[in-house]
């Protein structure tokens, strides 16, 4: 059989890795060329009639040049279109061989490439990292049976349960089309006007306006498949699995605020940690979890497992932990690999099968679709990052941008000309055969009635909520609807809430100035005529046998975890800084895996104590606590630079809002009692006050240490829930 000429190898393999060194030296000790290698020897001026004179038309270097730059962007995704990826690798522990065939998921001596993109939904390309919303986790295996694509999100479930209405869901939430207003928000009319006629969504709002939608890091993310796929072993049985990806780091916030202030200071925040990570050798990681459901308990449980706006507490179904994934090398070029890069829930391999649920089956039309048009060919794989490392070989000819040199007459089957090949693969040989299920029934254009519990799984999430993660969703869910301008529409969000829980739908009826509704108002008064109902079953009272689920709060969660690896400790310095005091913390952070960061009153160096220069990494000016996970006030010799600035009084107000760890030696007394801590201590005639960290004894690293572990300190946020 003859080979194919592939004119660069796949992104991850050798080939590529020494490609990718070329190309990282390219035009080093080179001459600047045209597109087609022509030396240039003015790349500064274009082509006139003289010095002062008009352009010439035969100018081919710059017409070749500002032609490539007016042809350099591409359409940005319809939905998920802020992205940061991350290469890395998958290795499994080698315990599913009794429910997948998949290699990659059980041979341990296999390290599978992958490359990673995270996501906000509903921003453009340019918007904020820090907007509260669900944040896509899309990996890319790019495994020797072909790639097998994770296209997942950090909540376990999902908004709608019918790919027909997803249009509908992403129409109502980007920018409203009159106005373009607002970017990457979902606090307005358009959006909750659809939510509120949708009960189905109330278990993904839940999870939207709980602390889920605002990470602390990508890195510090949970990842859900959350459809329900099926695992399909040597034997041909196949069970029913959902995906979960668990956070090294553990799963951790910032709050609200925070994240307002994150989005001026820096729009970038999530993906520069996720860079300056990688590139400080702090390699992200995330164990692969599963959780199986043999096909006889199919309709076990009192939700339906095809049904997207569910999922299995894992009181349950335990996740039974199957691999680990580490991400250690930042791609080389963010519109070659991150923006290129198409993902697909249909891009599966041997092992791997999809479930009934209709709004995995409706994305498994989309993906390609979508590249389509974004990508611009029918020829996507062929960009290395998207290219399998398998051999592949098809009949799949020409189109835009082709990229391989296909050899030969034959490009049909069957052929005899080329003996057959290439040549259909047994199941023995490898070859991708759909699980054997059995489907007769009428066609209809209907929800199973199994579909028409809303509310109990919404239930579940709120109480298992810990106190401060529910004050957390009543007052998201009272900033989204107070800015929704329409009355009747926060009335029905009420309505909505109150069927969730009582207590819930009060306290945001009281920020927002309403009464709950006696009667909430059926949302299918809004369409026209009886057939609107895409229901048609009565929506199911609430199912009260759910236990609360340690699993869905980050706070109670049992993987969390008081690491302080790579948390940012901002120490605020002027001339004249303590030397010992600022090494001492900032050795006993390092030893901890975390980091010091100088801030000053300017740019370059300050003078220590000792008279020693002293970097400053950023300026109290420049920067803001917000992008830092405590702060630390060291001694000084003179702290009056720091007292008379504005800037470093909010720095330690806004860290104490944010209820962030704050540490201060010796001598900082007159500083704090110009802040809120002052304030705080002299209401209070007390000493102490929760998390902040004073002194200069043996114990103080220590104890700023085990204060930081907690991530927060939350008896300080005032509270709506006790
Ligand atoms: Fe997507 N989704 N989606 N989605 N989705 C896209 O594909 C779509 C859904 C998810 O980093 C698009 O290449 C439909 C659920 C992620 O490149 C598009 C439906 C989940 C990403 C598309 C859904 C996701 C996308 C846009 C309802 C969580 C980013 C650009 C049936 C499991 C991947 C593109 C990346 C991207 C369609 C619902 C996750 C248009 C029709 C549910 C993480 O094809």
């Amino acid at each position: 059989m003859k080979k194919n000429h592939t004119p660069s190898a796949s992104p991850i393999d050798n080939a590529k890795l020494q490609d990718l060194e070329k190309n990282r030296e390219y035009g080093e000790g080179q001459f600047i060329t045209t597109d087609h290698g022509v030396r240039i020897n003015n790349d500064h001026n274009s082509l006139k009639a003289g010095e002062r004179g008009p352009s010439l038309l035969e100018d081919f270097i710059m017409r070749e040049k500002i032609t490539h730059f007016d042809h350099e962007r591409i359409p940005e995704r319809i939905v998920h279109a802020r992205g940061s990826g991350a290469h890395g690798y998958f290795e499994a522990y080698g315990n599913v061989s009794q429910y997948t065939k998949a290699v990659f998921l059980n041979d341990t001596s296999v390290k599978t490439p992958v490359f990673v993109r995270f996501s906000t939904v509903a921003g453009f390309k340019g918007s904020t990292d820090l907007a509260r919303d669900v944040r896509g986790f899309a990996v890319k295996f790019y495994t020797q049976e072909g790639n097998f694509d994770l296209v997942g999100n950090n909540i376990p479930v999902f908004f709608i349960q019918d790919a027909m209405k997803f249009p509908d869901l992403i129409h109502a939430v980007k920018p409203e089309p009159h106005n373009e207003i607002p970017q990457a928000a979902s606090a307005h009319d358009t959006f909750w006007d659809f939510i509120s006629l949708m009960p189905e969504s109330m278990h993904m709002v839940m999870w939207a306006m709980s602390d889920r939608a605002i990470p602390r890091s990508l890195r510090m993310m949970e990842g859900f498949g959350i459809h329900t796929f099926r695992l399909v072993n040597e034997n041909n049985e196949s069970v029913f699995v959902k995906f979960h990806w668990k956070p090294k780091l553990g799963t951790h916030a910032v709050v609200w605020d925070e994240a307002l202030k994150i989005s001026g200071n820096d729009p970038d925040f999530h993906r520069r940690d996720l860079w300056e990570a990688i590139e400080n050798g702090n390699f992200p990681e995330w164990e692969l979890g599963v959780q199986i459901v043999p096909e006889a308990d199919e309709h076990k449980y009192n939700f339906d497992l095809l049904d997207p706006t569910k999922l299995i507490p894992e009181e349950l179904v335990p996740v039974t932990k199957i691999g680990r994934m580490v991400l250690n090398r930042n791609p080389d070029n963010f519109f070659a690999e991150t923006e290129q890069v198409a993902f697909h829930p249909g891009h599966v391999v041997p092992g791997i099968d999809f479930s009934n649920d209709p709004l995995l089956q409706g994305r498994l039309f989309s993906y390609t679709d979508t590249q389509l048009s974004r990508l611009g060919s029918p020829n996507f794989h062929e960009i290395p990052i998207n290219r399998t490392i398998a051999p592949m070989h098809n009949n799949q000819r020409d189109g835009h941008m082709r990229q391989e040199i296909n050899v030969g007459r034959v490009s049909y089957s069957p052929n005899s000309l080329n003996n057959g090949y290439p040549a259909q693969a047994k199941e023995s040989e490898g070859g991708f055969v759909s699980v054997y299920e059995r489907v007769e029934a009428h066609k209809v254009r209907e929800r199973s009635e199994s579909f028409a519990d809303h509310f109990s799984h919404a239930a579940l999430f709120f109480k298992s909520q810990t106190p401060v993660e529910q004050n957390h969703i009543i007052s998201a869910l009272r900033f989204e609807l107070s800015k929704v301008e329409t009355i009747a529409i926060r009335q029905r969000m009420l309505g909505l809430l109150s069927q969730v829980d009582n207590a819930l739908a009060n306290k945001v009826a009281e920020g927002l100035g309403l009464a709950v509704p006696a009667q909430p108002e059926k949302p299918m008064n809004h369409g026209i005529g009886a057939d609107a109902d895409p229901q048609k079953h009565e929506p199911k009272p609430l199912d009260k046998s759910y236990q609360p689920s340690d699993a869905l709060s980050m706070l109670k969660n049992p993987t969390v975890t008081d690491t302080i690896e790579t948390r940012q400790v901002a120490f605020l310095c002027a001339d004249g800084v303590s030397e010992a005091s600022v090494n001492a913390l900032k050795k006993a952070l390092e030893a901890k895996g975390a980091s010091a960061k100088i801030i000053g009153p300017h740019a370059g160096n300050i003078k220590t104590d000792t008279g020693k220069e002293l970097k400053t990494d950023f300026t109290f000016f420049s920067s803001s606590s917000v992008v830092f996970d405590a702060v630390y006030i060291p001694g000084a010799a003179n702290m009056a630079p720091l007292e008379s600035n504005d800037n470093v009084i909010e720095f330690i107000n806004d860290a104490y809002r944010h209820c962030k760890v704050i540490g201060a030696d010796d001598g900082t007394d007159k500083l704090l009692s110009k802040t809120t801590i002052g304030n705080k201590l002299a209401d209070k005639k007390e000493k102490t006050l929760p998390g902040i960290v004073m002194g200069s004894s043996k114990a103080f690293a220590d104890e700023f240490i085990s204060e930081l572990g907690k991530h927060r300190i939350w008896e300080r946020e005032s509270k709506i829930v006790e």
